[in-house]
């Protein structure tokens, strides 16, 4: 039946587009861990900071910058990191206050994302 291979078809299709927006998004960077961790209180001066992503990402392009509180923004120079998925720098003469740590990083998959993390430098 004609009517029959028609409702398949369209059943299939459906089907078809069904299965395929259930794929999970192909992996924007998304922080999975660090140091500090949001909300954390450290003591300073130096503080070495490490952020890890869910998937490899482009150091080179990623960005991690260092708000005080004085809200004066500093880019922050990366060291050279082992693992792919990381992003690593050293703080050095923290005073005592509440910091925001900014990072962008673009993953391999050609998207960039964005975040913070807040953390104060105290006893
Ligand atoms: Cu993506």
């Amino acid at each position: 039946m004609r009517g029959r291979d028609i409702v398949l078809a369209i059943g299939g299709a459906a089907t078809a587009i069904w299965i395929e927006g259930a794929q999970p998004a192909k992996a924007h960077a998304v922080l999975s861990e660090s140091t500090p961790r949001e909300a954390q209180i450290v003591s300073g001066p130096d503080l070495e900071v490490g952020l890890r992503f869910n998937c490899r990402i482009d150091a080179r392009r990623s960005r991690l910058l260092l708000i005080s509180p004085d809200m004066h923004g500093t880019v922050l120079p990366l060291l050279e990191s082992e693992a792919a998925d990381q992003l690593r720098a050293v703080l050095t003469a923290l005073r005592h206050g509440a910091y925001r740590l900014h990072w962008q990083v673009l993953s391999v998959d050609g998207h960039i994302t964005r975040g913070d993390i807040s953390f104060r430098v105290g006893r």
